[in-house]
C-alpha cells in the first residue's frame, strides 16, 4: 500500500517515536523509560517560586514528554493532550465565541457532530455542513465562519478531502482549519505540512492502539493559537491522567510497525471482499476504484486498517453477519491490535440525524471494519464464514 505511488514514508518516524524527548539525562536516576509521575502537586521554594511544575493539571512531567513526542511526529511545534478525543474537540471550541460559525465536513464522527450541533449551539456557536469537495467549503463559508473542521478519510464512509485546497481557502478567508487525523495518524498523513492550522486526534485509536486508553491530542505550530490552547487546557481542565500518558508513550514506540501491518491487512481484506458475491461495494482509499484515489496518493503515504462495505441485504443481514463473526469483535471504536466490526447507522453514528445519514449513505447495510493485527488468513476465514451465515 505504501509503495512508490504514494508519498514516501518519513524515514526516521520510528526513531522519533522511540527517542524524541526521552533522553535519560533529564531524569534524576537516568531512567531509560520515561518515569510515571503521579504527583498532583510540586514543592515550591517560596510562594509562587517553583522549579518547573506547580500543579499537575497545568503541567505534568510524563504528559509533557508525550506532548512533545506527538508534536514532533506531526511535524508541529506544540502538542497538548486531553482526557479524550472529544475532550480535545471541546477544548478547541474554547477558541470560538457566541455568534461564530463552524463549517464542518458532512461525514464526521457522530460524537463530533453531536458536540457541535447539540452542545456548542447552546453557547451560540452555529455549525453547518459541507460536502467533501474543496469548492463546497468555499461556497458555504459565511461572514461569521471562524473554523473549518475536517476529518480525512471520513468516518465511516472513508471519503478523502483535499487538505491543501481547503487550507488555501481557510487562509484566504482568515479561518482556522482543524484536521482530525485519527484515521491515518502522522505515520501516513501530516496535515500541518499540507497547510492545516491545528491537528486533532482521538489518541484512543491507532496512536494508543491497544484499546486500553481514552485520550485526545492537539498539535499546533502557530504560536498565538498554541498559547491560547495551552491556556484552555488548564482553564477547562480537560487533561488526561499521567498513567494514561505513560501507556501511550509506550504504545507509540510500535506505531510504525503497527500501521504498516494494519495497512497491508486492510488492503488484502478489501480486495477479498470486493470479489465476494454477497458484498455490494467496498470503500477503501487504497483501492484504485476509490473516488479520491489520486488525491489519496498525493496527500498520504498509505492507508490504515479502516474499511467499510455494503453488504447485499438489509438490517437483518447486517445483524446476522456481525453476530456470526468469531475473530472480529462487534464493538465501537477502532485502531486497536484486535479487529473490530460495527454497524455505524445504529452504533457510532446513531446520533447523526437520519436525513444526514441517508444523504451520506450510512445505511443499515454499511458495515465498518477496523482490521487489526491478527493473521490476515484467519481474518479472511472469519469474514468468509460470517458471510456464509447470512
Ligand atoms: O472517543 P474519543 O477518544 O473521545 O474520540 C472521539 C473521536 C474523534 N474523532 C474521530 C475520527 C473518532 O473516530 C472518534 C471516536 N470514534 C469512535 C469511537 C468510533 O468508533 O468511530
Amino acid at each position: 500500500m505504501s509503495g512508490d505511488s504514494f508519498l514516501p514514508l518519513q524515514e526516521e518516524f520510528a526513531t522519533l517515536a522511540i527517542h524524541e524527548a526521552q533522553e535519560p539525562e533529564q531524569w534524576s536516576c537516568m531512567e531509560v523509560v520515561t518515569p510515571l509521575s503521579t504527583s498532583t502537586t510540586f514543592k515550591q521554594n517560596g510562594p509562587a517560586d517553583f522549579k518547573k511544575y506547580e500543579y499537575s493539571r497545568s503541567g505534568n512531567p510524563t504528559r509533557e514528554v508525550l506532548e512533545k513526542v506527538i508534536a514532533k511526529l506531526e511535524d508541529g511545534k506544540h502538542g497538548f493532550c486531553f482526557s479524550s478525543g472529544l475532550g480535545a474537540n471541546t477544548t478547541l471550541l474554547g477558541l470560538l465565541k457566541s455568534g461564530d460559525h463552524i463549517l464542518c465536513i458532512n461525514d464526521v464522527y457522530g460524537g463530533t457532530n453531536r458536540l457541535f450541533t447539540k452542545v456548542a449551539s447552546r453557547f451560540g456557536i452555529e455549525t453547518s455542513f459541507s460536502e467533501i469537495e474543496a469548492d463546497s467549503f468555499e461556497k458555504n463559508l459565511r461572514k461569521n465562519t471562524k473554523m473549518i473542521w475536517i476529518e480525512t478519510p471520513t468516518n465511516p464512509t472513508l471519503q478523502v478531502c483535499d487538505i491543501q485546497r481547503v487550507a488555501d481557502i481557510s487562509k484566504k478567508n482568515n479561518v482556522i482549519l482543524v484536521v482530525d487525523n485519527t484515521f491515518l495518524t502522522p505515520y501516513f498523513q501530516k496535515p500541518l505540512m499540507l497547510g492545516a492550522d491545528i491537528v486533532v486526534h482521538s489518541i484512543t485509536k491507532y496512536m494508543n492502539g491497544h484499546s486500553d486508553v481514552v485520550m485526545g491530542a492537539v498539535v499546533c505550530s502557530n504560536e498565538e493559537l498554541s498559547k491560547e490552547i495551552k491556556f484552555l487546557q488548564n482553564a477547562m481542565g480537560t487533561v488526561p491522567s499521567p498513567f494514561d500518558c505513560y501507556q501511550v508513550l509506550r504504545s507509540l514506540k510500535t506505531l510504525a510497525l503497527r500501521m504498516k501491518q494494519h495497512s497491508e491487512s486492510s488492503l488484502h481484506i478489501a480486495k477479498y471482499l470486493e470479489s465476494h458475491p454477497k458484498v455490494e461495494k467496498v470503500i477503501h482509499p487504497g483501492l484504485s476504484n476509490h473516488p479520491q484515489y489520486e488525491l489519496t496518493k498525493r496527500q498520504t503515504s498509505g492507508h490504515s486498517g479502516m474499511l467499510s462495505f455494503y453488504i447485499k441485504g438489509d438490517i437483518d443481514s447486517s445483524k446476522k453477519f456481525l453476530q456470526s463473526l468469531k475473530i472480529f469483535t462487534l464493538a465501537e471504536s477502532l485502531g486497536g491490535y484486535e479487529s473490530l466490526a460495527e454497524l455505524p447507522a445504529v452504533m457510532t453514528h446513531s446520533s447523526v440525524p437520519a436525513d444526514q445519514r441517508e444523504r451520506l449513505r450510512i445505511t443499515d447495510n454499511l458495515i465498518r471494519l477496523s482490521v487489526g493485527l491478527e493473521d490476515v488468513g484467519s481474518l479472511v476465514a472469519d469474514l468468509e464464514q460470517a458471510l456464509a451465515a447470512i
